[in-house]
């Protein structure tokens, strides 16, 4: 196994006490030790040691995403100390649709509102930290492609498909897949794909590249109306303006087996193919596992071997993003099984 994968320590500083779950505040499920699992099982497999990614190139991100957004994340929890709160930052009234979208409040708890699609995800201390260091990652495994390796794992903590272009939520705040993605565009990739595998829609994704004929996005995924997001994942979500048509979505109901699952893997396959991707970058998220305690696909662990082949069969140069994944005791063997399946195609 010659895979190289990407780490850092500095997710550590990302670890709320609170996630906003069935009216109750619960440790979150995305927690620090869901990493440790994946490296015990990289270890155990015989993948190289992990690599420190080195500092963050802040110009790519910046390329993308929105420089208020940016220096919100950045600025925000000392705003938030000023106005004097003591608790984790969670976002309360969100725009709606009888409210505009547009307004940008001056107040931290307006702006962190503003700045949120989901109030399930609290900022801490350290959020912006670790954010910043699963970019990291991130781009170290597309820099470490992009000069010629097959692919490489970058383990990314906290997760990234569901942040937007000017807001977090869903555990994300930076959307490290997109960014990997338009670095490849950048350095003259004509063509791309992202490929979302987590269970949820990869929402932030989907939004950053709606609008865009270059990057491909497909997303397999639980039906939005039975899942969160809710409010995109849909398959009449085709892309708009030159983007028409690279936006690709299979929502899939609850019990949804791998046999299913695996015929969406198929057309989506088909679709980057036709696509004419030069790279390919994949959200992934293991969370489709049968015993995910948030998600409701049947996927078992030999599963994520054949979809790592299927994935590995076509040829692409390929950057592994990880994304979500809470059945914590097997999220090293799913993630290892798409990594160990990718390389032995
Ligand atoms: C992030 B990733 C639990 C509801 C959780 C948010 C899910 C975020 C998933 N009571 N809602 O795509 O794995
Ligand atoms: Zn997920």
């Amino acid at each position: 196994m010659t895979m190289r994968s990407f780490f850092s320590e500095d997710h550590r500083m990302h670890f709320p006490q609170a996630e906003l779950s069935g009216g109750e505040f619960v440790t979150p499920y995305e927690r620090p030790s869901r990493v440790e699992y994946i490296l015990s099982r990289l270890r155990e497999r015989g993948f190289p040691a992990v690599a420190d990614p080195g500092p963050v190139d802040m110009a790519p991100v910046r390329r993308l995403l929105d420089p208020d957004f940016l220096n919100f994340l950045e600025t925000a929890w000392d705003a938030w100390m000023a106005e004097g709160y003591t608790g984790e930052i969670i976002a309360m009234a969100m725009p709606t649709r009888h409210q505009p979208m547009n307004r940008r409040p001056r107040a931290i708890d307006g702006l962190v509102s503003y700045h949120c699609h989901a109030s399930e995800t609290a900022i801490t201390r350290g959020t912006w930290a670790a954010a910043l260091s699963s970019m990291a990652s991130a781009q170290a495994a597309q820099r470490a492609v992009a000069a010629g390796a097959r692919a490489a794992f970058a383990l990314c903590r906290p997760p990234g498909h569901h942040a937007t272009v000017d807001q977090y939520g869903g555990y994300c705040f930076l959307n490290n897949a997109a960014v990997v993605a338009d670095m490849f565009t950048a350095q003259g990739a004509k063509r791309v794909a992202v490929l979302d595998i987590d269970f949820h829609h990869g929402n932030g994704t989907q939004q950053i590249f709606y609008q865009r004929a270059d990057v491909l996005f497909a997303s397999i995924h639980g039906d939005p109306m039975d899942s969160y997001p809710y409010f995109a994942g849909y398959a009449d979500e085709r892309g708009a303006g030159p983007g028409e048509g690279a936006n690709i979505n299979y929502p899939l109901p609850p019990g949804t087996s791998y046999a299913a699952w695996s015929l969406a893997l198929e057309d989506a396959i088909a679709r980057i193919k036709a696509h004419g991707a030069e790279a390919l970058v994949v959200s992934l998220g293991v969370d489709a596992y049968k015993d995910d305690p948030i998600s409701f696909f049947k996927l078992d662990s030999p599963d994520f071997l054949d979809c790592g082949q299927r994935i590995g069969r076509m040829g692409l140069p390929t950057v592994f993003c990880m994304e979500g994944g809470y059945a914590i005791d097997r999220i090293g063997l799913n993630t290892v099984n798409v990594l160990e399946g990718f390389a032995n195609c």
